[in-house]
């Protein structure tokens, strides 16, 4: 009995030493691709606007823009973007919904638990609405300046 638990004891430590060896090297694998521009003050804005519960971190999801029943949940977004920037732009649909970006003329489907992302070169100035096709609905007006 003894024997076997001082195994396990052994063996419970060796597996920490691995863990902790390999965290130590991820680390640094880390720290150099974590340099992001920093594109997060709207992000913010536009989160504690909408009010919901959900604590989902935004930072890779861009804006997220939330469809409930065919209608953009708490109004038309306002996303305003700078000439030039990587846009990403989430849509979480609770339903399923064609969407459509004017002007980049770009259509994504988002599903339940399957938001559409919409990833661009904000090469194009002005100002963009985001639809839901089928509906002809607006979720979002996008400018780009
Ligand atoms: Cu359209």
């Amino acid at each position: 009995m003894t024997s076997s638990r001082s195994l396990l004891a052994l063996a419970a430590t060796a597996i920490l030493s691995l863990g902790a060896a390999a965290c130590g090297s991820d680390d640094e694998d880390t720290t150099a691709g974590a340099s992001t521009p920093s594109t997060t003050t709207e992000q913010t804005t536009a989160t504690t606007e909408n009010g919901t519960t959900e604590t989902t971190p935004p930072a890779d999801k861009g804006d997220v823009i939330r469809v409930k029943g065919g209608e953009p949940d708490g109004g038309v977004a306002k996303l305003s973007l700078k000439s030039g920037d990587d846009a990403k732009i989430t849509v979480e649909s609770d339903q399923e919904a064609n969407l459509h970006l004017h002007g980049y003329d770009i259509e994504k489907v988002a599903k339940p638990g399957a938001p559409a992302v919409f990833e661009f070169k904000a090469d194009a100035q002005g100002i963009f609405e985001i639809e839901v096709e089928d509906t002809g609905v607006q979720i979002a007006g996008v400018e780009v300046r």
